[in-house]
């Protein structure tokens, strides 16, 4: 089997799910970087969505960032995923909850006015007090084992981080065990090394470009 190539937009947080996977299983692979909105010919031919991830396992394109984590953590070791299949079944549902959270942070900060800030917010703040209620244990969401759940919610903490500097939003303010979360989460090296350099300007970059009343109006 050759490297597996993942193809990534810089800041999506989709791609750091896979990444921080690869980095946990120590996976040897390549990486290419595209401007998803401006995509190359190429790109466009071998991505079904034409999103990111993809990822080129010997010529086959796997698509959807939770099918590939699935693959790695068939193909790799060490598992992330516990082996109790109704503990596994619970973790993806976790999993597959976080996704909206992608969106919702968007929506807040490239929001256009307060109102759509309001809304955006309100609706993120439902959604994390969910995860706050099924995360019963500590340090991580099984307990002692990182696991998938930590992954694919970590960039959202990333996120976070982001906006709570720049644009001065606390998403987690109101959720102290997601706090606690969010800082044993940052403070893991896969998901340090998974952050682009840079990243903070280049977010920056995109909220002015889309003109973000957060960023407009923070000083
Ligand atoms: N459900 C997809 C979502 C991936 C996704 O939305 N990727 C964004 C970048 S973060 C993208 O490629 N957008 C380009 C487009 O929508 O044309 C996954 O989990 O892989």
């Amino acid at each position: 089997m050759s490297k597996p190539k993942l193809i990534s937009f810089k800041v999506c947080p989709f791609v750091q799910r896979s990444v921080i996977l690869l980095k946990e299983k120590n996976v040897d692979y390549d990486i290419e970087f595209i401007d998803v909105y401006n995509p190359p010919e190429w790109f466009l031919k071998l991505s079904p969505t034409g999103k990111v991830p993809i990822l080129v396992v010997d010529d086959t394109v796997i698509f959807e960032s939770a099918v590939i984590g699935e693959y790695l953590e068939e193909v790799y070791s060490p598992a992330l995923h516990p082996s109790n299949p109704v503990t596994k079944a619970q973790n993806r549902a976790w999993m597959e909850y976080t996704s909206p959270l992608y969106m919702g942070f968007f929506g807040v900060i490239m929001a256009q006015d307060q109102d759509a800030v309001d809304v955006a917010s309100e609706e993120m703040d439902k959604n994390l007090a969910g995860l706050a209620n099924a995360k019963t244990h500590n340090p991580w969401f099984n307990g002692d084992d990182f696991s998938m759940v930590d992954i694919a919610v970590a960039p959202f903490f990333v996120r976070a981080a982001f906006a709570k500097k720049h644009v001065g939003i606390d998403f987690l303010a109101k959720h102290a065990d997601l706090q606690a979360w969010s800082e044993q989460v940052l403070a893991r090296q896969s998901v340090i090394d998974s952050t682009v350099e840079g990243f903070d300007e280049m977010m920056l970059k995109m909220m002015k470009a889309k003109n973000s009343f957060l960023l407009n109006s923070f000083s």
